[in-house]
């Protein structure tokens, strides 16, 4: 709650590390150990599989949707989002691959940001991410990394002016003044979940035995946004809790409507482009309490 990012060691069981790591190099077409792997073969991927059609790249994968399958980590998405039947159970994923680069320097970076790519931010949102590692990583292998704290920092300025951009260098500049910088290094199974205001960053992959950073990284959401919080209510999930550190809160302004906009014109193009009729499910998908 306080850093806006939880890291929980060998939470998904290596047999299903290994099978996702197998699925993912039938997909990159790359059978060499991890440690061959570089930036021209496989190369760099951000796959993004959605099972909601309000988003682009609408495309599943019966092997790695399993990470939802994953009794400890859907354990964990329940006790944060405060018990069953609060996250919505959408599979969304992205499967994240970045190999050695030979070229690059294993330096931390100065790209951090939130990832509300259209601003303004939501200040209370739907959810968080479960970034699960497939293979084990070493110091810069392209590793994510985060400013703990800077979700609630970034969260109060966005109380005050609600319509600023996070990622504005200003914005963003005092928000991460000052911050220590966390990397995730882990193992096959471990996983780090990720508040939305947390500002991160991938590093450059360089690391001393050429491991990748090969992750399946879940949206863990709820299907309504959340439009109010109360600090002072006891009962508060882990979730909500990480979004009461700056007092009770209730928002101004429709959090959704960019993303409603967005999905309505995707389902438009995907009914055109197929020939079908989405699901009202999809269609009101991001659709605003109340
Ligand atoms: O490469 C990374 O780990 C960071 C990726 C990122 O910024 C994101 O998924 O939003
Ligand atoms: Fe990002």
């Amino acid at each position: 709650m306080k850093y806006g990012v939880a890291v929980v060691r060998n939470l998904v069981d290596k047999a299903f590390c290994d099978e996702a790591l197998d699925e993912i190099r039938r997909m990159l077409d790359e059978d060499r150990p991890v440690n061959e792997w570089t930036v021209d073969k496989p190369g760099v991927h951000f796959l993004p599989f959605y099972e909601d059609l309000g988003r682009a790249n609408f495309e599943s994968n019966a092997v790695l949707e399993k990470i939802f399958d994953q009794p400890r980590l859907r354990a964990a998405f329940e006790k944060l989002h405060g018990g069953p039947g609060k996250w919505d159970g959408v599979r969304n994923y992205t499967v994240m691959v970045k190999p050695y680069d030979p070229n690059a320097k294993a330096k931390i970076g100065d790209t951090f940001h939130e990832d509300f790519g259209t601003p303004p931010p939501a200040i209370l949102y739907r959810g968080f991410n479960a970034y699960l590692l497939v293979a084990d990583t070493e110091p810069f292998s392209g590793n994510f990394m985060c400013k703990p704290g800077s979700h609630i920092i970034a969260q109060r300025k966005l109380i005050e002016t609600p319509e600023a951009d996070g990622n504005d260098p200003p914005f963003r500049d005092a928000v991460l003044d000052g911050l220590p910088t966390y990397e995730f290094v882990g193992k096959a199974g471990d996983v780090l979940f990720w508040h939305h205001l947390l500002y991160h960053d991938g590093n450059n992959s360089h690391s001393e035995n050429r491991l990748p950073r090969v992750a399946v990284v879940g949206e863990v959401y709820r299907e309504k946004w959340l439009t109010e919080i109360d600090a002072d209510r006891t009962d508060l999930s882990p979730w909500e809790r990480s979004l009461a550190q700056n007092g009770s809160y209730k928002t101004v302004r429709d959090e959704a409507q960019v993303e409603r906009h967005q999905r309505a014109k995707q389902i438009a193009k995907f009914e055109a482009e197929h020939g079908v009729t989405v699901d009202d499910k999809w269609k009101n998908y991001s659709d605003w309490p109340g």
